[in-house]
């Protein structure tokens, strides 16, 4: 029997670490999950600025490890005096990986293994780091290794695993993908050994304070994409995996009794279940299978993600009929160009449109996705998105536009390279990636374009703010709109408002509108407002349309 502590870097979900956790445990092993902070923590606003760093820790981009919290896992590595130390993290987490890791191994001289999507897509930057690390799905590779180990024999031609020994490197195949998800344990969601890492302290929670994990379960029905999109990682995928069937689906029954027990196990009350398929509805004869089963056993409202070629109005409907209750559609940009020159997607406008409306003749809600901060994207071509989002069926919310990340060795950054753009775009401390350096027009877009979701701004106006020069020069104007829309139509996070509560806010922020520059822009936007009463107009379009279609704009999404 060895022991085994996994690291998950800013991630309290860590689907594929609880994965791994759970088959080595069903076969013998002892594991103990250190939950180094969560999702929520990614941000550079939470990184302390340079006065406020200690000496001794490390600090990157949107992440860090405090010389306290260093101690906090050096101290509780000792006390579980593991046979291995593995990591989790992906590119964002590059740089605190590497300096915990040098940390362990000079200070408890334990062997560590990295995983994770940064290692499978950079294992040639990646080993010289570590003692090991996993290409691709870790599960047998991992157990392997620890059997291995547990053995006495060598480890050096594993499957997946490459190991560097004094800088000698052991670079092994992947091995094939398992075809049938089943024939693993469902992942280790339980409280047991399991440890959350979290301001300088060892926290007494299960996870971060405002995990969905509190109230919601995460769970995937399929591994694999049938897209290849550039600045995703599903087509390194089907690189490495050349040869293997790369889609994997669970059976409806297997993936129903995980959520049946979830239910009887789970420390709260759940409220919802999250889907994390990358399209959750492809496969028709799953849906039809899956469906009724979930209505009568699970029956929790869940979410899901789609893409807009994939909207069958069947599945769609059998899924809303299930409990089915909004679906995020990765649109990503309204030009024919962008999407076929940068991202590679091929999705007609009609096409986007269609599956709208499908989704939202079911009943379900509609939440789309979109990236911007894209030096690759050009003026025309923001206007067509523009145009798309004005052409989108309503109600629709959009997830705030995502920046685009040109992560290491992924397509959209060769794309990036070939067309010269490099010069736009900056390093992250810490990070495998680039991203644009900032410019106003990034901002006038992003704010443009998340306008349009809500009702009242038509096509017309906001092509006419399109053209505005002053506030393409003062973005932060519609900024100020934007957020001032959110406010007004979010609450809480939570998308099932109360309606009384809801009122009485709602009266409470239109009053805050009156010292807002929101009217600057009003009155640029003058032959829409023109003349007297403005005040009165913008309290009338702002009732009009929140209360015309019940609560608008996007629904509580906290990723
Ligand atoms: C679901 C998901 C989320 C969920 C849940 C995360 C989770 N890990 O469960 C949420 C919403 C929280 C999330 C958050 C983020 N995500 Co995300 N997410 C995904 C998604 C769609 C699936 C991940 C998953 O659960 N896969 C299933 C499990 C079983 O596989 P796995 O995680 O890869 O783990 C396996 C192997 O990697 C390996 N392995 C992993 N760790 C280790 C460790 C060891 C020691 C070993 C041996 C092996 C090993 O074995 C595991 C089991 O087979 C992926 C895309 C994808 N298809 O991978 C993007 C993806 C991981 N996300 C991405 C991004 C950018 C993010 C965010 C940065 C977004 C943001 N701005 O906040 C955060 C970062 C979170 C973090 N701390 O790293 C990118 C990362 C890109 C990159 N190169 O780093 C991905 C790859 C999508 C993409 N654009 O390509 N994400
Ligand atoms: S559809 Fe989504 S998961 Fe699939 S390749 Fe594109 S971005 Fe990745």
């Amino acid at each position: 029997m060895q022991r085994v502590t996994l690291i998950s870097m800013y991630d309290e979900y860590c689907l594929g670490v609880r994965y791994m956790s759970a088959l080595l445990q069903r076969e013998g092993h002892s594991v103990h999950v250190i939950l180094f902070k969560g999702v929520e923590f990614i941000t550079p606003r939470d990184v302390p600025p340079p006065e406020r760093q200690e000496e001794g820790g490390y600090y990157a981009y949107a992440s860090y490890v405090s010389r306290t919290e260093l101690e906090l896992v050096l101290d509780l590595l000792r006390k579980q005096e593991p046979h291995l130390v593995g990591i989790s993290f992906s590119s964002i987490n590059f740089g605190v990986a590497q300096f915990l890791t040098e940390q362990i191994r000079k200070r408890l001289g334990v062997p560590v293994i990295w995983g994770g999507v940064d290692s499978t897509i950079n294992p040639e930057t990646n080993i010289p780091y570590t003692d090991m690390l996993c290409v691709g799905e870790g599960e047998y590779p991992l157990l392997n290794l620890v059997n291995a180990m547990d053995r006495g024999k060598d480890i050096t031609c594993i499957p997946s695993i490459w190991v560097n020994r004094d800088g000698t490197i052991y670079r092994n195949p992947v091995m094939k993908l398992e075809q049938n998800p089943d024939k693993y344990p469902f992942p280790d969601f339980e409280p047991a050994n399991k440890t959350l890492i979290l301001n300088d302290r060892i926290s007494e929670a299960l996870y971060p304070p405002h995990s969905h994990l509190y109230t919601n379960f995460m769970i995937m029905g399929a591994r694999g994409c049938p897209f290849t999109c550039s600045y995703c990682c599903s087509g390194h995928y089907r690189k490495i995996y050349k040869g293997d069937c790369i889609i994997r689906q669970r059976s409806p029954e297997n993936v129903i009794r995980e959520l049946e027990y979830r239910l009887e196990t789970w420390p709260w009350p759940l409220q919802r279940v999250e889907f994390y398929d990358d399209v959750l509805p492809a496969n028709k004869a799953w849906i039809r299978e899956f469906s009724p089963l979930y209505a009568e056993r699970v029956g929790l409202p869940f979410f899901g993600y789609t893409h807009p070629n994939v909207g069958d109005p069947e599945n769609l409907a059998l899924l809303q009929k299930a409990g089915l209750h909004y679906l995020i559609m990765g649109i990503q940009s309204g030009s024919q160009r962008v999407l076929k020159e940068v991202l590679n997607r091929r999705h007609t406008k009609e096409r986007t449109i269609q599956t709208a409306q499908n989704i939202l003749d079911t009943g379900a809600k509609l939440l789309v996705d979109f990236i911007g901060y894209n030096p690759l994207v050009r003026e025309e071509d923001n206007v067509e998105t523009l145009e798309l989002l004005c052409d989108l069926p309503r109600p629709f919310g959009i997830i705030k536009i995502n920046p685009m990340a040109y992560y290491d060795n992924y397509v959209i950054t060769e794309i990036a390279m070939k067309e010269g753009i490099l010069d736009q775009l900056e390093r992250p401390k810490g990070v495998h990636a680039y991203q644009a350096i900032m410019k106003p027009e990034y901002i006038f877009w992003e704010y443009l374009h998340t306008l349009a979701q809500f009702d009242g701004f038509t096509k017309e106006h906001l092509m006419g703010l399109a053209k505005d020069g002053y506030l393409r020069e003062n973005p932060e104007i519609l900024e100020e709109i934007v957020t001032n829309f959110y406010r007004t139509t979010y609450q809480g996070g939570n998308p099932v408002a109360h309606k009384d509560q809801y009122i009485d806010e709602l009266h409470r922020r239109l009053a805050e509108f009156e010292n807002s520059r929101i009217m600057a822009v009003y009155r640029k936007a003058g032959n829409w407002l023109r003349g007297r009463n403005r005040m009165k107009k913008l309290y009338r379009f702002l009732r009009r349309s929140l209360s015309r279609n019940g609560r608008k704009g996007p629904v509580g999404f906290r990723v």
